[in-house]
């Protein structure tokens, strides 16, 4: 099932979302709707939060493919160096813009899977890139709080103004 995603500057994308306490089958069938919805809008990225479900939950998929779904359910990061690397970042949650977003170039990340075993990865590029992306999600944040103020309230105006042509 297509899930509706949320879009900036919706309140909702700015809640703190919940601990996992049990990886079930309706967790499951939440994950299996969030990569059909991500896979639908041509996401490589998608939290839970953007599909209005307040809970700790992230999928990906990173590969040329697009064939190498990951899913992170509570993920835990820690940067791995002070170095920082820009990427030109993107959102489902808000469409049509890309920004430079400077992040930690390489984390280490400690998660549950889809059967509810923990599992840990390094990684950096483009996976580091968007799971740091989606975590802060996660935590009520998106990648245009990144951005100058002027800037952030340019896109802000933008969608607003898209979302009451489409109402
Ligand atoms: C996060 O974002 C990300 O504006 C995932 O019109 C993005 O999947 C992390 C998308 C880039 C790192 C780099 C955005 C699709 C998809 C749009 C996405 C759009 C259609 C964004
Ligand atoms: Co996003």
């Amino acid at each position: 099932m297509i899930l509706p995603i949320l879009e900036f500057p919706d309140p909702r994308l700015r809640t703190k979302a919940k601990p996992v306490s049990l990886v079930d089958d309706g967790i499951r069938t939440l994950i299996n709707d969030m990569l059909e919805t991500m896979y639908d809008a041509q996401g490589i990225g998608l939290a839970a939060t953007q599909v209005d479900q307040h809970i700790r939950l992230l999928v990906l998929d990173v590969s040329e493919e697009k064939n190498q779904p990951l899913v992170f359910i509570n993920p835990e990061m820690v940067p791995l160096t002070e170095e920082r690397a820009p990427y030109d970042e993107g959102c489902l949650s808000v469409p049509g813009f890309y920004e430079t977003v400077e992040r930690p170039a390489r984390i280490r990340t400690k998660a549950l899977d889809r059967d509810g075993h923990v599992f840990e990865i390094e990684t950096d590029g483009l996976l580091a890139v968007c799971l740091q992306h989606e975590m802060d999600h996660l935590n009520g944040k998106l990648f245009v709080d990144y951005l100058s103020a002027l800037k952030r309230e340019r896109i802000k105006k933008k969608l607003e103004k898209q979302h009451k042509a489409q109402a």
